[in-house]
């Protein structure tokens, strides 16, 4: 398939102009016949192609469906989704990612899927992904950190999430801690970090990312219909599902990278200015515990930090947050 994805490749690159049958094949090393058969196969996927018999050919649209190929075409990356997974349905695209993972799947490796039959959540909860209608997408990473570094990704993750919502829609999303991604205080995306580590190595982190995209009202779930919401339902738009992957991917990216190199007061710092919440009084639940504190954000290392009535400041690894609407 690699002359395909090089076809592909060279098409994309110059989607503004002919590009000659002729060029094509001294590019490929294949005969003219041989582009014109690729170009029919290209075109029962769905992407529309002109050809000129005088210019060549010319893409004029890419088909909107999910496929490695539609992926690939325009993730401008160094190292994300070099590789790419793609089901039409999948039990999890986590769990094809851990096989994936563990068969040895490169840093960067993604996995997506049109429709999860058994999406996962935080604890054993469920992720709603209904076919077609969202982003349902999972990313192995292989980073050189220490493995209590591991959840500095998760929030980095939010904040990638967040960049990205932005530039979509008029309102700003926030981030309720630690990973939920909410526009007007409705979740519209969750993330799921899952590592596999021995002692102080980390051997790999999955992180998944499920974000609603063109749901309606009534295509969320009646059990999370109160408190989700979907791209479709804020901006009244149809978005591209391949757009928002891609432009997540890249700017992923870029974000992991700059982590990799600073460490994370950069991604603090964003998070914080995302942070659902901070200031205010909200209800702390962790395993053995339930109480109020003013949430006062994060610490260097990503932990939650409050204070307690009593005075006192804390911080905390692991715990959920909660608020009472007034
Ligand atoms: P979470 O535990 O923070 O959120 C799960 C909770 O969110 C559920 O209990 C439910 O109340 C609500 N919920 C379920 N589905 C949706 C939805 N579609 N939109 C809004 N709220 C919902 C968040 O867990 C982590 C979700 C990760 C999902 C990705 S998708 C790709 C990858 N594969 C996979 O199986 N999980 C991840």
């Amino acid at each position: 398939e690699s002359t395909r994805n090089k076809l592909i490749q060279l098409l994309a690159a110059n989607s503004e102009q002919y590009i000659s049958g002729q060029l094509l094949s001294d590019q490929l090393k294949i005969s003219r016949s041989a582009i014109w058969k690729h170009m029919k196969e290209l075109e029962k996927d769905g992407y529309q192609i002109e050809g000129k018999s005088n210019k060549g050919y010319r893409i004029i649209s890419y088909p909107d469906k999910l496929s490695e190929n539609t992926v690939r075409w325009g993730l401008e990356t160094d190292w994300i989704g070099k590789n790419i997974i793609h089901k039409e349905s999948t039990t999890s695209t986590q769990h094809i990612a851990h096989d994936e993972a563990r068969n040895g799947a490169a840093h960067g490796t993604i996995i997506i899927a049109d429709e999860q039959t058994k999406g996962k959540g935080r604890m054993n909860r469920s992720w709603f992904s209904t076919k077609g209608k969202g982003m349902w997408l999972s990313i192995i990473l292989r980073p050189e950190i220490a493995p209590q570094q591991a959840p500095q990704l998760t929030l980095l993750t939010a904040t990638v999430l967040a960049d990205v919502l932005q530039s979509y829609c008029n309102v700003k999303p926030l981030i309720k801690w630690p990973n939920d991604i909410l526009l007007n205080n409705k979740k519209t995306a969750g993330i799921l970090t899952e590592m596999q580590a021995e002692q102080d190595i980390i051997n790999y982190i999955v992180i998944g990312i499920g974000l609603n995209v063109n749901q309606s009202t009534l295509e969320l779930s009646e059990e999370i219909r109160h408190k989700a919401t979907s791209l479709y339902i804020e901006t009244e738009k149809e978005n591209s599902i391949n757009a928002l992957i891609q432009e997540i991917l890249m700017t992923f990216e870029k974000s992991y990278d700059q982590y990799i190199k600073n460490g994370f007061p950069d991604i603090k710092q964003k998070w914080e200015s995302y942070g659902f919440k901070i200031g205010e009084e909200i209800t702390i639940k962790t395993i053995k515990d339930h109480f109020h504190a003013t949430f006062l954000g994060i610490e260097e290392d990503g932990a939650l930090r409050i204070k307690r009535t009593d005075g006192s400041i804390q911080r905390l690894y692991s715990a959920e947050i909660d608020w009472f609407d007034k």
